[in-house]
């Protein structure tokens, strides 16, 4: 069932233990929601706490509180009245959907999430969940700190690429602008993001060398196999290195990160790539979608640009002829 701004505070109000979860794989605004949640609703003097099964992105371990996000143990209960799951549907929380029966409250901006069995708050115009949350905080009359600020500012620059995908919209801005206003220096952030070890441009530079282009250009990947991920274990912005190529509508990104399973990123300047991953069982967003293939890297990469070519082709972006004798012109032959 949906569920509006105001009933969504409500439900939040009414509620006394309220576990919080988001996604594996967490991004920025995984983590920078569910801790800016977090930090409001301890303010009301809730009971709350964050449960997230995976590890914390390096890049988002300086965050305020963020500490206080726990990975559950095998078997482990939590008892809730209310449990949020952010920026997902709750079919990717892994073990945190079994630690819990109470009714789920799912805030959300992906356009794929259809809220089964769960009160949904889906807002598709919200740049990310963290200005979602920043509206709730606002809804519930409850101050932002300056930590919680910090929390929904990083969560709103990653999911827009720093206020530059389409995604941004004036109401983006002027949620960051209040953020600012109660403390928080973008540059601080941007730097805490994008630091780099030398060991992570080496890695970065050999996975650039492995882009191929498909389609007349129209398609661009990137392929990180188990070995050169476990160099540093992260993938973070590498997409952004291809999209920018001109003639480049779709952009991707295929990493093994263990033995048959592949996740695919995808980005694109015009196609819809939520319906790509859509089609491949994933979701996300018309220009940043992604899924996970239980496959090798060659046969993900198969699968990848089959539904890629057949959605160019539906699309009319590229001719069925073109589909069908699609070369693979590689970086490498520079
Ligand atoms: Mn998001």
């Amino acid at each position: 069932m949906f569920v509006n701004l105001k009933e969504t505070a409500e439900k939040l109000k009414s509620a006394e233990n309220i576990l919080v979860t988001s996604h594996i794989n967490p991004d920025g605004d995984a983590i920078g929601s569910t801790l800016a949640l977090m930090q409001i609703l301890r303010s009301m003097k809730k009971n709350v706490q964050v449960y997230i099964d995976d590890n914390v992105p390096k890049s988002f371990l300086n965050l305020p509180c963020v500490d206080e996000i726990k990975r559950p143990a095998e078997n482990e209960k939590f008892s809730a009245d209310l449990f949020v799951v952010l920026d997902t549907s709750a079919d990717r929380i892994g073990k945190v959907s079994e630690m819990t029966d109470a009714p789920i409250l799912n805030i959300d901006h992906h356009v794929t999430n259809k809220g089964v069995d769960c009160d949904l708050h889906l807002e598709v115009e919200a740049a990310a969940t963290c200005e979602i949350i920043f509206n709730i905080a606002h809804e519930l009359g409850a101050e932002i700190t300056e930590n919680a600020a910090i929390c929904l500012y990083t969560g709103m620059a990653t999911d827009t690429g720093f206020f530059n995908y389409s995604n941004t919209k004036p109401s983006t801005f002027r949620a960051a602008a209040e953020l600012v206003e109660r403390g928080v220096q973008p540059n601080l952030i941007i730097e805490q993001i994008d630091k780099r070890t030398f060991q992570e441009v080496k890695v970065m530079s050999a996975a650039l060398r492995t882009t191929k282009l498909y389609f007349g250009g129209k398609a661009a990947g990137m392929f990180v196999d188990e070995e050169l991920y476990k160099k540093t274990n992260t993938t973070e912005g590498f997409i952004d290195l291809i999209r920018v190529i001109d003639t480049v509508d779709v952009a991707f990104l295929l990493t093994s990160h263990e033995k048959n399973i592949c996740r695919v990123s995808m980005r694109s300047k015009n196609a819809n790539v939520a319906e790509i991953a859509k089609r491949l069982g994933g979701g996300g967003h018309i220009r940043a979608a992604g899924c996970t293939l239980q496959k090798t890297l060659e046969e993900a990469k198969q699968i990848l640009i089959q539904a890629i070519g057949e959605y160019l082709v539906e699309t009319n972006n590229i001719s069925r002829e073109e589909f069908e004798n699609c070369e693979e012109i590689s970086i490498s032959n520079f």
